[in-house]
């Protein structure tokens, strides 16, 4: 039988661990911590910033409860509860440049015709920004019904195009994680990076990732396909449980 020191499960948060953008199900959060946590060594690696890990996770227990948690793609480490390490996207691409680009985003976006706009529309991480055409301030209908809409009218897939031709020269990618945004972040800085930290310091025998958006463009697509590890693809933490209790003989 394998120790809990011998496997790692990486668990993305939205559609994964919780429904996008909610909070997580008690009945879920008990499996987790009672059944899988004593079997296996447990870790989050999100797109969003840590502050959203808290809202959905019910707050900053989870730096308790996790053996390692990694914000913004794991472009902020942390281990054990305490932070480790963190990109810095302004020192990556320097003042210069990444004026360039929010300039051309906010011009973009001033002419952008929506049924409606809200506010935040980019939201400036540690190692990433998060651009958000209807504005991070809406309310859930008002999200709800912008995923909808996105979804027929390509309004993140048309601006990323735009993006992608305008800022060739700019060592720059974009990836939708959610439903009303897309996260942009230095090439490599992807899901993936969270296994730098891994590798340095650890020597897991099995690493799994469960994520939901694992088609190219999606932002669990490059971890899901890494061969260093045995992606899941879930669309419900429902999906989770019962992979989970199948991997792991529960
Ligand atoms: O965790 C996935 C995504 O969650 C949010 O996306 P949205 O608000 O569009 O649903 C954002 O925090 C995004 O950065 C993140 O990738």
């Amino acid at each position: 039988m394998s120790k809990r020191e011998d496997i790692l499960l990486l668990f993305d948060v939205d559609g994964t661990l919780t429904m996008p953008r909610s909070v997580v199900q008690p009945e879920f959060e008990e499996f987790l911590y009672t059944k899988v946590k004593p079997k296996a060594t447990i870790g989050i690696v999100g797109g969003s910033d840590l502050e959203k890990m808290f809202e959905q996770l019910n707050g900053q227990k989870i730096l308790k409860e996790f053996d390692f948690i990694f914000p913004e793609n794991g472009l902020v480490q942390i281990e054990a509860g305490k932070e480790v390490g963190k990109q810095n996207i302004i020192q990556h691409l320097g003042e210069k440049t990444l004026q360039r680009f929010i300039n051309y985003v906010l011009r973009y976006l001033s002419e952008l015709e929506l049924p409606i706009k809200r506010g935040t529309f980019i939201e400036f991480r540690n190692g990433m920004m998060n651009i958000c055409p209807i504005g991070r301030q809406c309310t859930r209908e008002e999200r709800n019904m912008f995923a909808a809409y996105d979804e027929e009218h390509k309004v993140r897939s048309t601006m990323i195009a735009k993006l992608k031709e305008e800022f060739a020269d700019i060592d720059l990618t974009y990836s939708i994680g959610g439903q009303i945004s897309f996260d942009v972040f230095p090439h490599g800085w992807d899901k993936t990076f969270c296994l730098r930290h891994i590798e340095a310091y650890h020597n897991f025998k099995e690493i799994h990732f469960f994520g939901d958006k694992t088609e190219p463009g999606g932002n669990d697509y490059e971890i899901y396909i890494d061969p260093r590890l045995k992606g899941h693809k879930v669309n419900t933490p429902n999906d989770t449980k019962r992979i989970l209790t199948e991997l792991l003989n529960l």
